[in-house]
């Protein structure tokens, strides 16, 4: 089992883009902004996207990407497939639950609606969420940001290996709860594909699926050696991770380190990021 120690939390209400440039990006130290985004329709109001019966009758038609694969971000898992919104959302809270899964002898394909342009799919939900200002007014004289905006909206125990970005990233939970383990860059992760090789997702990943799984020998051998930072964030928290942090995310089923330890069975887990590129 990893070992962890918390991330530091700072205010969101006390914020500035100055402060975010030198506590955060100029020493590239992660920090955890809880309740951020209380306030987006995203996460409160009648306009929750806790509320996927709604969703799926405003928006069930629209074609949306989700990845395909046994292994987020392994190779097989990078060709995107097109499918309703509606058919998605039926899939991410009832299909792919363990059990269902299960009795159908794993047949259904796993998908990911995760890294995915969705705002480009779904327009009308782009109202329900903002970057904060501190993330994303550029530090004077320092080069615009042009944040790109994910999102990442998966099933009960959805993982995302080990892996880095080369951006800035303000991870902003909607629903559910999403334990992120997050290591220095420096720490050697083991890896098949080497860093020069690979597709440029690949390039970026650990060999690692899930540091909580000690059959793993080298997971094992990670949380021997390494400290991990960890954050469970649930709806309306905010996690900044620096570029080049090695980072693991999984939907757990609720906020506490114990529920966070073993594989989420119930919860689906809904997000948004925004990266953004290092000010020059
Ligand atoms: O939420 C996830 O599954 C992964 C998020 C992530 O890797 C990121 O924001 O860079």
């Amino acid at each position: 089992m990893p070992r962890w120690e918390a991330i530091r939390e700072l205010d969101p209400a006390t914020m500035t883009a100055e402060r975010m440039r030198t506590e955060c990006i100029d020493s590239e130290q992660p920090a955890v902004f809880r309740g951020v985004a209380a306030d987006w329709p995203a996460v409160s109001g009648p306009r929750a996207w806790s509320d996927w019966d709604r969703l799926g009758r405003l928006h069930g038609h629209n074609m949306v990407s989700v990845e395909q694969g046994e292994v987020f971000y392994a190779a097989d898992a990078l060709a995107g497939v097109r499918v309703p919104f509606g058919l998605y959302l039926i899939y991410m809270h009832e299909a792919a639950k363990p059990e269902v899964l299960a009795q159908m002898h794993s047949q259904l394909p796993k998908m990911y609606l995760g890294q995915v342009d969705l705002f480009a799919d779904v327009p009308e939900m782009r109202h329900d969420v903002k970057l904060p200002d501190f993330a994303c007014e550029p530090p004077a004289g320092r080069g615009a940001s042009h944040a790109v905006c994910n999102a990442w909206f998966g099933r009960p125990g959805q993982v995302s290996p080990i892996h880095h970005d080369p951006q800035h990233n303000l991870l902003v939970h909607v629903r559910g709860y999403k334990l992120c383990l997050l290591y220095k860059p420096t720490v050697a992760m083991p890896r098949t594909v080497p860093a020069e090789a690979g597709s440029s997702a690949q390039r970026n990943i650990s060999d690692i699926v899930d540091p909580r799984n000690d059959d793993d020998p080298a997971a094992a051998t990670l949380s021997a050696q390494v400290v991990a930072k960890a954050v469970v964030l649930g709806p309306g928290d905010g996690l900044y991770m620096p570029r080049k942090w090695w980072h693991f995310c999984a939907a757990v089923d609720g906020p506490t380190m114990e529920e966070a330890a073993s594989p989420g069975r119930t919860e689906p887990a809904m997000g948004i990021n925004f990266w953004w590129p290092h000010p020059r």
